[in-house]
């Protein structure tokens, strides 16, 4: 790896905050689990019942392979690290996830572990075009039955490779550099600097790349201040753009033209410099950098602002269980899988939950931010991130702000262009106590508190001036919700102070001269619901109105106007929206399993805890998507499983939009999902694909930074008549309180002496009679207690970040095509 040099910067944010050391009175028992939060070394007393059959290569298995292909491939003359696009190299080395019908047999039915294979994306220069090829290589241990093969099968286009037609992405940024040297003179003129990406005043000026549909590329570059103390690079469009003819493979043949300003396009340079000196030239303000792009605040003292806020503690332990080494979570009754990869982040496999199978899958596709504006950057922008990496991109996690001090860490590897890349302490799993109940209730001589106490898996990947924290969250019912926040820096645009109408068509003005930029988030994910079994039926129970005569209601009501249940079930693959009003349950039931009543046990997907119900992109058949995220359109889908079908999206749709590796719409396309007699083909086995996200329309307060709680939107999975009752009743800690009744009724009753036998008899079973006279309530509390005081470290509320943190550098990426999944080019 490359030495990295410390950023003090990040860190010296921490130094203000005061730290005080609370003693509780009494320190008799000290419980407090004291190895710093940080610590990697795994509890040695829990291990996994199965093998992660989906882990990630490890270092000595990517040795190996690198090696093994070099080896058997001499003719491609492959680099370990490539200089140029043109040069050969094995850019990505990761697991190809075995399919399901080789793992269900050795997670359920004693079978052998399925074959271990890798999946390597090969950069290879095919005709002078760089191309990004899929190859499978297995199985592993290498041996002299490995081998290395086309990987078609996950892509329905047929294809194994996306064609790159960003040549040389040194030579753009180069050309960006040149072309703003260039105009010098105008962007003096126009926005009172020159570029020059070496100082931290200069202009920067950035393509974005656009693949038109005659073929050709075309880049449409535009200047940007670089926001460098803050990394608020996108807050600071400039409003000039360039666009460029870079069809040809070789960058001489480039062509710069026409040019776009307040509204006009200039047809070529001479144009333009003609028209900036004209009296009657119009200019806009620049939108220049200051205080307002700054994330933090170290002066402001508002009343308060001297106390740290309150936070949760652990004194005695959490009660889940991890194996470390093959990411392996158990905890009240859930039991499931962790693994990661570059371009997806986590993914959870054979969720159960006590027992009984839930999910077989579970983890984002991609991720989705759609933009719309009237000029030439905002009007075609579109960022799919898993390109750049939602696994690669996931940093450090902050002890003690994105996790509680008491979390367990979880670091991250993965191998690119032969080298192997540590994300530590990347993934964090903790419980915690929410305030607010799980359920309560007051009656007459009682009342009774559940506390909603929950497991949270969380990573935070930053693609860009984007953080997006992703939440996998377990409930003591059998619950599971998919949450995404999203905060950092909008990508805003240029605002032009000529607009008269329709200004804030595609946004609000935020500042003198920047504009909101209105964009879709869309986040896709898979869910491979498996309910009590992999055979189950989707349906859609609706909540209809009804006017209806009941006989019961004669003579005095003749017809009623009321509601009742209707149930329409889902036999082919589709996609289906959120319902109007909440009015239909969607539900997948298990197509064999009752509950004790005669129900279908089954778990309801419904819109969670975010700002509203989930969105789909608002554009129909989007110009700049083309077919690379069909999915992007619903907000559910449900399809059936296939071995040859593992992914709703891949990384390089972002390059090839119009003709993707993988089109969802051919996943989707209406297969019957019925099954059992007489078509015996199908099992039943389905998977469901959703969104999550937000409409984002960024406002004043997205300055400096968008908040989470704004981006927050959530996807829940809830039991359905799963069980015969709510399971979270022997897992819930909380109290009863018994007040002292003296007659029957009330909910609960009381204890007195009016009371017949049959009642006392009855009571003495649910409940400890009162002692004696000495108090006038009892409590009762179910599940363990805070006993005694304990001694609280200082590490267990303010972790000392300066000690903690690991990461020397954040390699995040500039939303360019270097380091993204098209390749990296070292120089
Ligand atoms: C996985 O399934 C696909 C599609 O059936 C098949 O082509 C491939 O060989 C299988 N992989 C392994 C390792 O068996
Ligand atoms: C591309 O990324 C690599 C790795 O981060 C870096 O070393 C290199 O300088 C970058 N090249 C350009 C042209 O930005
Ligand atoms: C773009 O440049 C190529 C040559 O590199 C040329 O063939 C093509 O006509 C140009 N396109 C336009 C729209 O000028
Ligand atoms: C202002 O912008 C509009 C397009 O939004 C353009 O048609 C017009 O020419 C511009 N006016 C000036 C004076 O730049
Ligand atoms: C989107 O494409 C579908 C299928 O070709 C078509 O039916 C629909 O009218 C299109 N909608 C728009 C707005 O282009
Ligand atoms: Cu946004």
């Amino acid at each position: 790896m490359e030495p990295r040099s410390r950023s003090t910067l990040y860190l010296s944010a921490f130094l203000f905050f005061v730290a005080i050391t609370t003693w509780f009175v009494l320190p008799t028992k000290y419980h407090y689990d004291s190895s710093p939060p940080y610590a990697t070394e795994s509890k040695p007393t829990f291990s996994a019942p199965k093998q992660n059959v989906w882990a990630e290569l490890t270092e000595t298995e990517a040795q190996d392979i690198y090696d093994f292909v070099y080896a058997q491939r001499p003719e491609l003359n492959l680099v370990h690290r490539p200089k140029s696009a043109l040069e050969n190299s094995i850019y990505i080395l990761e697991t190809l996830r075995p399919n399901k019908t080789d793992v269900v047999p050795y997670l359920f039915e004693d079978g052998k572990a399925p074959q271990r294979w890798a999946k390597a994306v090969l950069a290879l220069n095919v005709d002078d075009t760089p191309s990004l090829v899929y190859h499978a290589v297995g199985p592993l241990p290498i041996s002299k039955d490995s081998q290395i093969l086309p990987l078609t099968y996950p892509f329905n286009s047929g294809r194994n490779h996306v064609k790159s037609e960003i040549k040389d992405y040194a030579a753009i940024i180069k050309f960006g550099d040149q072309l703003g040297e260039s105009l010098a003179d105008i962007t003096q003129e126009l926005l009172d600097a020159a570029t020059d990406p070496n100082s931290k005043d200069g202009l920067m000026c950035l393509p974005r790349p656009s693949r038109v549909a005659t073929g050709g590329l075309v880049l449409w570059f535009q200047f940007f201040r670089p926001g460098l103390g803050s990394g608020g690079r996108t807050l600071l469009p400039q409003g000039v753009y360039v666009k460029v003819n870079a069809t040809s493979l070789d960058v001489d043949d480039w062509t710069a033209g026409p040019y776009f300003y307040n509204g006009v396009v200039y047809d070529d340079v001479e144009d333009f410099r003609a028209a900036i000196k004209d009296p009657n030239f119009k200019k806009t303000p620049p939108n220049l950098d200051g205080p307002w792009t700054d994330t933090e605040n170290f002066e402001a003292k508002p009343a308060g602002r001297e106390l740290p806020p309150p936070i949760s503690i652990q004194p005695y332990g959490g009660r889940y269980k991890l194996d470390k080494q093959e990411k392996f979570v158990s905890w009240f009754g859930f039991e499931f899988y962790i693994t990661t990869a570059q371009a997806t982040g986590l993914t959870l496999y054979d969720i159960r939950f006590k027992g009984e199978r839930v999910m077989y899958e579970l983890g984002l596709q991609e991720a989705m931010a759609h933009y719309a504006g009237d000029d030439p950057m905002a009007g075609g922008q579109e960022f799919l991130d898993t390109f750049f990496g939602m696994g690669k991109n996931m940093y450090e996690m902050l002890p003690g702000y994105d996790c509680p001090a008491y979390a367990d860490y979880m670091d991250t590897h993965y191998h690119m262009a032969h080298e192997i890349h540590e994300l530590p302490n990347s993934i964090c799993v903790f419980e915690y106590t929410a305030d607010h109940l799980l359920s309560r209730h007051t009656a007459e001589f009682s009342v009774t508190a559940s506390r909603n106490t929950y497991l949270v898996v969380r990573s935070t990947s930053t693609v860009g001036n984007y953080d997006y924290a992703i939440d996998y969250i377990f409930y003591m019912d059998g619950a599971i919700e998919v949450k995404v926040r999203a905060s950092g820096y909008i990508f805003a645009a240029f605002y032009r102070s000529n607009k008269t109408e329709g200004e804030d068509e595609y946004g609000h003005r935020i500042g003198d001269a920047v504009s909101s930029s209105v964009h879709d988030h869309v986040i896709n994910f898979k869910a491979d619901l498996d309910i009590a079994g992999p055979t189950n039926d989707m349906v859609r129970l609706a909540l209809e109105p009804l006017t209806k005569s009941y006989n019961w209601d004669q003579p005095e009501v003749k017809e009623r106007n009321t509601m009742h249940l209707v149930e329409y079930n889902v036999n082919a693959e589709t996609g289906l929206d959120w319902p109007k009003n909440s009015g239909e349950f969607f539900l997948v039931y298990n197509s064999i399993d009752r509950n004790a009543w005669g129900q279908r046990r089954g778990y309801r997907i419904t819109s969670g805890t975010g700002m509203g119900s989930t969105p789909h992109l608002t554009i129909e058949n989007s110009t700049t998507l083309g077919d690379s995220a069909r999915w992007a359109e619903h907000d559910i889908w449900v399809l059936r499983q296939k071995d040859t079908e593992p992914r709703s999206a891949d990384p390089l749709n972002y390059m090839a939009p119009i003709d993707p590796i993988i089109n969802f719409n051919d996943m989707a396309d209406g297969e019957s999902l019925e099954h059992g007699a007489p078509d015996t083909t199908y099992d039943g086995d389905l998977v469901v694909y959703f969104n999550l996200g937000s409409h984002h329309i960024p406002h004043s307060g997205d300055v400096p930074n968008t908040l989470m709680h704004t981006s927050g939107s959530s996807v829940m999975f809830v039991p359905h008549n799963f069980h015969d009752r709510d399971p979270s009743r022997e897992s819930v800690q909380g109290v009863r309180l018994q007040l002292d009744g003296k007659r029957n009724g009330g909910g609960f009753r009381g204890t007195g002496e009016d009371e017949d036998e049959d009642a006392r008899a009855d009571l003495r079973t649910r409940l400890d009679r009162r002692g004696g006279k000495e108090g006038k309530v009892k409590a009762k509390y179910f599940g363990a207690t805070y006993q005694e005081s304990v001694k609280v470290p200082l590490e267990a509320f303010e972790p000392d970040l300066e000690k903690g943190y690991k990461t020397e550098r954040h390699e995040v990426t500039d939303l360019g095509f270097n380091g993204s999944a098209a390749g990296v080019w070292m120089n």
